[in-house]
């Protein structure tokens, strides 16, 4: 009997997602209620608006207790090690961010998510040491293919570091992790806006 009703609730469910996810694009911020659902949300990655790099791949977030679960695959890179953040904009567009009167590629994506107004950081640092969206570096082999997953304990799906509607950002050369604001790790690459799936 409750296998027969599954199908129901599922398409119920979904509707709910679907629901859910207009509200976090609107507010700007992910809206608590899903209970104990594992919820996902994905990157679908690819050139950012004024650049043609190659790059494609999809992110993937799950929620788990504590924090957030994300998985990659990622290709078309440069072999070695390339910055990996979530950025604070709701879109991988060109724009001016320095007023040069030249568009960025990439630029709409702003700044590293940083909620929490802390300075730029390791993934392994703590909450006040690591902007929110402070995911370190992935490492694309000879081939440029980058694939890995790792736990997050900042990053969540809900709250004020709910990634939700954020971008998700590759960069051309390496996060050192360090430098002020952005680890010096340079141009954006690959850029896809994180959905409630
Ligand atoms: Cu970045």
């Amino acid at each position: 009997m409750s296998k027969l009703l599954l199908p129901g609730r599922l398409a119920v469910s979904a509707l709910a997602v679907v629901s859910l996810s207009a509200c976090g694009a609107l507010s700007g911020g992910g809206d608590p209620g899903l209970g104990d659902q594992a919820r996902s949300a994905t990157a679908q990655l690819s050139s950012p608006g004024g650049a043609s790099t190659g790059v494609s791949g999809t992110v993937r977030f799950t929620e788990i207790e504590g924090g957030v679960y994300l998985s990659y695959e990622i290709t078309g890179l440069d072999p070695g090690e390339h910055g990996f953040h979530v950025h604070e904009g709701a879109s991988c567009a060109a724009a001016d961010t320095d007023g040069d009167g030249t568009p960025e590629a990439g630029g709409a994506a702003g700044g590293h998510f940083d909620p929490l107004g802390s300075p730029h950081g390791a993934p392994s640092a703590e909450p006040d040491a690591r902007h929110a969206g402070d995911l370190g570096n992935i490492t694309a082999d000879a081939d440029g293919l980058a694939v890995g997953g790792r736990e997050d304990r900042v990053l969540t799906f809900d709250g004020a570091t709910g990634l939700i509607g954020h971008t998700m950002m590759v960069h051309s050369g390496r996060d050192d992790l360090t430098s002020q604001p952005s680890g010096d790790a340079g141009s954006r690459v690959g850029c896809g806006v994180i959905t409630l799936q």
